[in-house]
């Protein structure tokens, strides 16, 4: 079937086919409020914006926004947890969290209505994807601090469809409940629906005829146009991107339609911006630069020009689909070290943090990232010490036992570590290199 034929829902068309004048307006009088509200409440912000020399009268709309100071993550950190909440702490009825750069997670308070405002951005999605409340939704992100499970639970629970909230893990598990309970739309990440294509394949089951499902939303790392054609071979399906952030509501920031080509903002919730991540000044549509939000409608920790680091274009050409919401492309890299593997964030300073603190180490080592059998793996290779080098095989074992607990404890995910001859990881004269992504996914 051509693309431009299929049936497209649209969830709230009023909003995600509203005019582009239209919404510049809704957009300019939600950043006003919210930059007043920012002031009035977050101290930190208000600090910024005066010795930036800007008073919330100053921003009178969208175009103004170029004077307001960014946020960075290092911003949740150093005020963490509660010192960017924008409401009381009574309000608060959520937190979500994601991996940060010390151990400590990057924490985002919601209130009730901006729980209310993420289900429906995640209403959106899922129906973009095709999704009604006759389908059968098996959430497989992970249901817990991070984004994923939640997001996609709430946003199925709101169209009235049927969830299963499996969470992540036990693939065996996940397949025969999408088998005897007739799950149609499947949320996980793109790493994991090719491991679970592949299993059900070499499981002998033919997903056209063995189960109901038509179409996923996979996000949270990145992915390609290969990887997208291989999962809808796979599993039978339309495989659609998205993407979010937990500072930023979490999952349904942007969406893609059955076109695929590219993923709507909900750009009455957040303004989005592309920026020249050496100088800060903004870029026009069709150029690739960092990408940047707003948030407009978030009341518990509103956000104002949150740097994400994540590198795409943005587009708002219009689409086939109907909606008018302007459109970023795949995230095809980004400003700083983070790197996603299996859809949870990990700086090399985490790791290093780590050996650091280890005996019989030196603080020379190296990261490499591949992705086997469809799900990423993380080898730390770290240089022994010359004393440590000669030591019992049992102390060494024990060392190295200790330094996986301790990734897994800090960055939360498993690896797999080897303690390599002193000297033998290349010393570089420039900036060192400390990470080899053998995934291939740019
Ligand atoms: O990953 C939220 C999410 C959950 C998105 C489920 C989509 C689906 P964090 O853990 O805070 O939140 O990680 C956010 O992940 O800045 C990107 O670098 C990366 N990322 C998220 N979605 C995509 C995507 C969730 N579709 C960070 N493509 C972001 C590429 C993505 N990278």
């Amino acid at each position: 079937m051509e693309m431009s034929q299929r049936e497209h829902r649209i969830y709230n068309p009023a909003v995600e086919c509203i005019s582009r004048d239209e919404l510049h307006q809704l957009q300019s009088e939600r950043l006003v409020a919210t930059v007043k509200r920012e002031y009035e409440n977050v101290p930190m912000y208000r600090a910024r914006m005066d010795a930036a020399g800007v008073k919330p009268e100053d921003i009178r709309g969208v175009d103004d926004l170029k004077y307001l100071p960014f946020m960075e993550k290092t911003d949740l950190r150093d005020y963490y947890p509660f010192d960017l909440l924008a409401s009381p702490k009574s309000e608060i009825v959520r937190i979500q969290g994601s991996s940060g750069t010390t151990g400590k997670p990057i924490v985002s308070g919601y209130t009730r209505n901006d729980i209310e405002i993420w289900s429906e951005m995640m209403a959106r999605t899922l129906t973009a994807a095709g999704a009604t409340k006759d389908d059968v939704v098996q959430v497989t992100y992970g249901l817990g601090l991070f984004t994923g499970g939640f997001g996609a639970y709430q946003g199925a629970d709101k169209i009235g469809a049927m969830v299963i909230p499996m969470s992540s893990g036990n693939t065996n598990r996940q397949i025969m409940m999408m088998k005897d309970l007739g799950t149609t739309l499947l949320c996980c990440t793109p790493s994991y629906a090719t491991y679970l294509g592949e299993t059900i394949r070499e499981m002998g089951i033919d997903p056209n005829k063995d189960l109901k499902l038509k179409a996923g939303c996979f996000g949270a790392e990145p992915w390609t146009e290969e990887m997208r054609k291989r999962i809808e071979e796979l599993l039978g399906i339309d495989a659609c991107d998205i993407y979010g952030l937990t500072e930023i509501s979490g999952p349904g920031v942007a969406f893609e339609c059955l076109e695929k080509h590219g993923m709507h903002i909900n750009e009455d919730h957040v303004i989005a911006e592309i920026i020249n991540p050496a100088t800060g000044e903004q870029l026009p549509y069709g150029k690739p630069g960092e990408l940047v939000f707003t948030t407009i409608t978030k009341t518990g920790m509103p956000m104002l020009r949150y740097r994400t680091h994540d590198i795409c274009t943005l587009t708002d050409e219009k689409c086939e689909c109907g909606r008018t919401l302007a459109r970023m492309g795949r995230i095809t890299g980004r400003t700083d070290d983070m790197l996603v593997i299996r859809g949870v964030n990990v700086f090399p300073s985490q790791i290093e943090s780590v050996l650091v603190r280890a005996d019989g180490v030196a603080p020379h080592y190296m990261l490499i990232v591949d992705r086997v059998n469809s799900s990423d793996t993380l080898e730390v290779q770290v240089e022994m010490t010359e004393d440590m080098f000669g030591d019992t095989v049992s102390h060494i074992e024990n060392i190295r036992k200790y330094i996986t607990d301790q990734i897994k404890s800090v960055v939360g995910i498993a690896s797999k570590v080897t303690l390599v001859a002193p000297k033998s990881i290349p010393r570089s004269e420039g900036k060192a290199k400390r990470v080899i992504d053998n995934r291939n996914l740019h």
